[in-house]
């Protein structure tokens, strides 16, 4: 049979009966793909640095993984309105998803709460789009999220963060894909942590595909330093990162993450922006490799560690890039020497002096 998503592929691990109906737009089986150069680059013998590209997936972001999951069980349960607060991708993934549930004929509004101008273009296209009420308030993450949760809590309406359960289950199905892929786990996982959802589902999902007595990965989280508080123990009031989507101050699954750190002997730290979107370039840049800039987070690290030494050699890294580079064109652009609006005529003369080409024949046409 065709591939059918994640819920199909792992149903045995997931908390889904016949009776579930399920809300897939084929998420997951997302490549791992080999970067050479930056594994050159961290100066360490013998290392293997793969990424998972997670912005393939359906909304182009690893949130699918746990949309399927999260609204499958919305349904189920008889809701018909489903919310989050977002940076911008997990809005991006309910909104695709609430709208493959009314593709299967039952009811569904979605809503999204997001931080006015801290989210970045395409993820809000696309919330729109796909036809979710986008709701932007003047406040941080942690403002949304404290609304939505009061909300959810107090009127018929589904709550789709990572609070919800069921969305840390479908996301440790990356988990599982690497174990399959590699045939073993990597020796560690790099990752951005901003609510710390997916450094907490990756580790339950190592867990449960990896018997206790063979090799599990260490987990090592980054955050940014100016949205670092699982590093710095203690709440950011005012979040500030050039990574939008991890500007967030007072992670929902702190706990859990400090639990998947100290069980896995992990590692948690912040990089600058600048070691972000240096990270960000070179990945698109040296290896061929896209991204948005907050998944970069995890290669920055990779960077970071093995110049302190934290990084033994010939070891396997994965790095979970968990969005797509297409969500945030402006940083792009911003981050390269070139004018937007810069044009020439549309003449062969002149393109040919711009680009500094010799003739073949040496003759100057
Ligand atoms: C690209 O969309 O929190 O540590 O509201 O979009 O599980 O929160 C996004 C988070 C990393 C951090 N990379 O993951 C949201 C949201 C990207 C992200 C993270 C996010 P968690």
């Amino acid at each position: 049979m065709h591939y059918q998503g994640i819920i199909h592929r792992y149903k045995k691990y997931l908390p889904v009966t016949d009776a579930t109906p399920i809300v897939s737009l084929c998420e997951g089986r997302t490549p791992l793909v080999e970067a050479m150069n930056i594994a050159k680059l961290t100066g360490v013998k013998g290392l293997k640095v793969f990424c998972k590209i997670e912005g393939l997936n359906p909304s182009g972001s690893f949130k699918d993984r746990g949309m399927t999951m999260a609204v499958s069980k919305a349904v189920e349960e008889g809701a018909k309105k489903i919310i989050c607060a977002s940076t911008g991708n997990t809005s991006a993934a309910a909104a695709a998803y609430a709208s493959r549930v009314r593709a299967m004929g039952y009811e569904m509004e979605s809503f999204v709460i997001i931080p006015a101008g801290y989210v970045a273009l395409g993820k809000l296209s696309q919330a729109m789009i796909y036809g979710s009420k986008v709701i932007q308030v003047r406040g941080n993450f942690d403002d949304a999220l404290n609304i939505v949760k009061s909300l959810s809590e107090n009127y018929p309406i589904e709550l789709v963060n990572s609070l919800n359960p069921y969305r840390i289950e479908g996301q440790k199905t990356g988990a599982f894909e690497i174990v399959d892929e590699l045939g073993e786990s990597p020796d560690y996982l790099f990752l951005p942590v901003g609510n710390a959802g997916n450094i907490t589902a990756y580790w339950k999902g190592f867990k449960e595909y990896v018997p206790e007595n063979q090799k599990r990965p260490h987990m090592y989280g980054f955050q940014a330093e100016g949205a670092s508080p699982i590093v710095n123990k203690r709440v950011f009031d005012k979040p500030e990162t050039i990574a939008t989507a991890i500007r967030i101050g007072n992670p929902a699954s702190w706990e859990q993450a400090n639990r998947a750190l100290s069980e896995s002997n992990g590692h948690i730290d912040s990089v600058t922006d600048r070691e972000i979107l240096d990270a960000y370039k070179l990945l698109h840049q040296m290896d061929g490799i896209a991204c948005e800039p907050s998944s970069a987070t995890g290669v920055a690290g990779l960077l970071k560690a093995a110049k302190q030494g934290l990084v033994p050699e010939n070891s396997t890294v994965v790095c979970i890039l968990t969005g797509n580079g297409l969500k945030d064109p402006s940083t792009a652009i911003k981050e390269v020497d070139m004018d937007e609006n810069e044009t020439y005529p549309a003449d062969a003369a002149e393109i040919i002096k711009v680009l500094g080409l010799q003739s073949l024949s040496g003759v100057v046409s």
